[in-house]
């Protein structure tokens, strides 16, 4: 090992004398190195570095004025043409509708009294109307309903009303009789004129007051004749063929 070892360094003096020669020229070449050369060429250019990092927020800046208002803009089109106004028709419609709810009405009433009891005979109708009216109003009333105010023009039809009056629980009703037209001359309510048959009280007709022109029943069946302006209750009678 120290004999290896020994050889090695006697290699290493052998090989020192004859690499110093090289080494002068090696060192005028450095003394040239020394001064600055000629500027090289440019080299590429480097690769695109990576994006920086975002700045920080700047400060809120100040409120701007008030900006001018904008011009008009162009009108719509046009809507949907609006359902024309038939108010008049409407207005006509309420007010026929008002008058049918009135005749309904009217009817419905004159049910409800013949619900309450009529009499009849063979050929009449006879019908007790419990509203109070003069005695025009009350021959209206009953020609309205298609009949007239009643007539006795016999014992038969004069004793079915009188007994019709009496449990009706009333003391007096206006009948179709009257002398309007011509005072002493008593006609029917159908014009038709007065025959031997009668039923008038006891010192009647007296025409007291010189107003009395129209006639009532009393609940007895007798007549009295009486002012036309009074109001009372009435009867009506109908024809059987014409109802
Ligand atoms: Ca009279
Ligand atoms: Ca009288």
């Amino acid at each position: 090992m120290r004999r290896g070892l020994a050889l090695l360094g006697l290699a290493f003096l052998w090989l020192l004398p004859s690499g110093r020669p090289q080494q002068t020229a090696e060192d005028a070449c450095s003394l040239h190195i020394l001064v600055p050369g000629l500027k090289g060429d440019a080299g590429q250019k480097g690769d695109k570095g990576a994006p920086g990092r975002p700045g920080r927020v700047g400060p809120t800046g100040e409120k701007g004025e008030k900006g001018d208002s904008g011009d008009i803009g162009p009108p719509g089109p046009n809507g949907e043409p609006g359902i024309p106004c038939e108010c008049s028709q409407l207005r006509k419609a309420i007010g026929e509708t008002d008058n049918q709810v009135s005749q309904l009405t009217a009817e419905l009433k004159f049910i409800k009294n013949a619900v309450a009891g009529v009499r009849e005979t063979d050929s009449k109708i006879y019908l007790l109307v419990k509203e109070e009216k003069r005695y025009v109003d009350a021959q209206l009333s009953c020609q309205g309903r298609g009949g007239t105010l009643g007539m006795p023009k016999d014992e038969a039809a004069n004793g079915l009303m009188a007994a019709y009056i009496a449990q009706a629980g009333l003391a007096r009703v206006f009948i179709g009789i009257n002398d309007l037209e011509r005072e002493g001359t008593f006609v029917y309510s159908d014009r038709s004129p007065m025959q031997t048959f009668n039923k008038w009280r006891s010192g009647e007709p007296n025409n007291a007051y010189d107003e009395e022109d129209c006639v009532e029943m009393v609940a007895s069946g007798g007549w009295n004749d009486v002012a036309c302006h009074v109001t009372m209750h009435f009867l009506c009678e109908f024809d059987k063929e014409h109802v």
